[in-house]
């Protein structure tokens, strides 16, 4: 009996404050995280990372920012993220790079009325971590995908720089965009056959307002006709659209199109025709073959 107190005792006295428990990554699978994972451990094979919260002075209930510290073998990193009126962001461990290895994507939501996770896709290498940057994307998370079922998996996106471009945000309707990594650096790929299927399903939504039963959408004709240039078929939607614009306008759209010349766009190009418009920006943002 006196053992046994002691056991029990000792038990007492050893029993330190619990640390939070660690959080095994499952390959492939998107962890959710929130205010109440500050501190959290979590781990994939040998890796470990640890998240920590940054509050704005006084704060607690929303997030400026987060940072994530690695552990991986031989190497330590951290991670930054900005956030912002928000807190909750996404975490995982997915096979994206085309060398089969493992990368963590890691983001947090920035808040706003209609934006965005500020996604990081960063491949572990023997050498160390190589971070790509993928930028802000609309809506909340980010899921990477096997979109063509190779095993390896890839983000299915929306090309952003159609946002305002064509038209007002909120009628703006931007084509789709697929990206991986190879060797840690972003990849377009939108244009690989296997991923025809996609475009082309973007492509129908586009239709109902390019000439469909929605009427004639700016936004939506420059979506449908980057599409068609992915397909090598962007001829016939430029002519399509001409032809329309030759004795009608748009439903709705800006009177001129503006694009940045630098990268803080102090300095703007504004054209106002519409089809010469959807020349440049399908030429300067990678749509057409150079020639
Ligand atoms: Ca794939």
């Amino acid at each position: 009996m006196r053992f046994w107190i002691a056991v029990l005792l000792a038990g007492l006295w050893i029993t330190p404050a619990l640390p939070l428990e660690t959080v095994a990554l499952a390959e492939n699978e998107l962890f959710e995280w929130d205010n109440s994972h500050d501190g959290t451990e979590f781990s994939f094979g040998d890796t470990r990372m640890r998240l920590e919260l940054i509050y704005p002075e006084g704060e607690t209930d929303w997030i400026e920012g987060a940072y994530l510290d690695v552990t991986d073998g031989d190497h330590e990193f951290r991670l930054h993220t900005e956030a912002g009126l928000s807190g909750f962001g996404e975490l995982g461990v997915f096979t994206i790079d085309r060398s089969g290895g493992h990368s963590i994507v890691f983001g947090a939501y920035t808040g706003g009325a209609h934006c965005c996770m500020t996604v990081q896709s960063v491949l572990l290498t023997a050498d160390g971590p190589v971070i790509a940057d993928l930028g802000m994307y609309d809506g909340d998370f980010v899921v990477p995908e096997d979109l063509d079922g190779d095993g390896l998996y890839e983000f299915k996106l929306w090309d952003g720089r159609f946002l305002y471009t064509f038209d007002a945000y909120a009628n703006s309707i931007p084509p789709i965009l697929i990206q991986d990594t190879e060797d840690g650096v972003v990849r377009d790929v939108t244009a690989e056959p296997q991923y025809y299927p996609l475009i082309k399903a973007d492509m129908q939504n586009q239709s109902e307002y390019c000439g469909g039963p929605g009427g004639w959408e700016a936004s939506a004709c420059a979506a449908l006709a980057a599409n068609a240039a992915r397909l090598g078929q962007y001829d016939t939607q430029r002519e399509r659209i001409a032809t329309y614009l030759e004795t009608r306008q748009f439903h709705s759209g800006w009177d001129e199109y503006s694009f940045c010349e630098d990268e803080a766009c102090n300095t703007t190009l504004d054209i106002t025709s519409y089809v010469e418009a959807l020349d440049y920006a399908l030429n300067k943002w990678g749509y057409l073959p150079t020639d």
